[in-house]
């Protein structure tokens, strides 16, 4: 997930790239159409993090910490959107992104310890303006490679001038920890001056356990600050 902001410049660029392929042929008031839903999911992204804040505000003013250490927000890229499409083998359309992908809107929130993670997410899901899709819980069943993560997909109204529209938002809570593995593991997974082998794949298995180790001795380590 990158921390690019997709705006209008940006989606016209793209846009334009895919057009040269040749791939889809948007006429204005479908681009119009996308622009719209763009324009929505980052709506939808700004109540998640408005969420989160509040969140790490009255844990701060309650407890005296921050359990939250940042908040990013992305917008899917559209060459990513069109090929997570068509790997799905479905046709690149407003209304496909809409309706078939969940990760348009990205939230990451990086958690300052373990705990904080679930007791973050747990607080998130009691509000009852927001539907939990879907869960992964990368952090108690790690993906084979290593990566550990907590990736929620829900819903959030936004609420327009004559509209309530329900959008979709992934959001991914990790620690610290495990966002450093996962930036440096994409940064050397897509080197492309380099092939990805075997013996990398296994080093970076070893570094993530050496993260998961790292995690669970923080952890420790404030449970026994938290019992003095
Ligand atoms: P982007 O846009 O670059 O962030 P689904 O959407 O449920 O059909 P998907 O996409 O496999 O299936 O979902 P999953 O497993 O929840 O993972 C989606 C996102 O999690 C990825 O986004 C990454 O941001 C992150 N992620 C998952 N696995 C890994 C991993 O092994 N390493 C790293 N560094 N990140 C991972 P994308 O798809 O890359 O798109």
């Amino acid at each position: 997930m990158g921390e690019q902001r997709l705006d209008e410049q940006t989606i016209k660029e793209q846009l334009n790239a895919i057009l040269n392929d040749d791939v889809i042929e948007w006429s204005k008031p479908i681009m119009t159409k996308f622009m719209k839903l763009m324009a929505y999911y980052r709506c939808a992204m700004m109540e998640i993090e408005t969420k989160f804040n509040v969140l790490n505000e009255e844990f701060s003013l309650r407890f005296d910490r921050n359990p939250i250490n940042s908040v990013k927000s992305r917008l899917k890229s559209l060459p990513s959107m069109k090929s997570k499409l068509s790997r799905r083998g479905v046709a690149m359309s407003v209304d496909a992104i809409e309706e078939q992908l969940n990760d348009v809107a990205g939230v990451r929130v990086i958690c300052s310890f373990t705990d904080d993670v679930y007791m973050l997410a747990e607080a998130l899901l009691k509000q009852d303006d927001i539907t939990l899709v879907e869960a992964k819980d990368y952090i108690n069943n790690p993906k084979p490679n290593g990566y550990r993560s907590l990736h929620l997909i829900v819903t959030v109204p936004i609420f327009l001038a004559r509209e309530k529209r329900l959008m979709k938002v992934e959001i991914q809570l990790r620690t610290i920890s495990m966002d450093s593995w996962a930036s440096l593991e994409h940064q050397l997974r897509y080197k492309k001056d380099y092939e990805f082998d075997d013996r990398m794949a296994s080093e970076l298995l070893r570094c993530a356990e050496l993260s998961a180790e790292l995690d669970a001795r923080m952890d420790a380590l404030r449970e026994t600050v938290h019992n003095d």
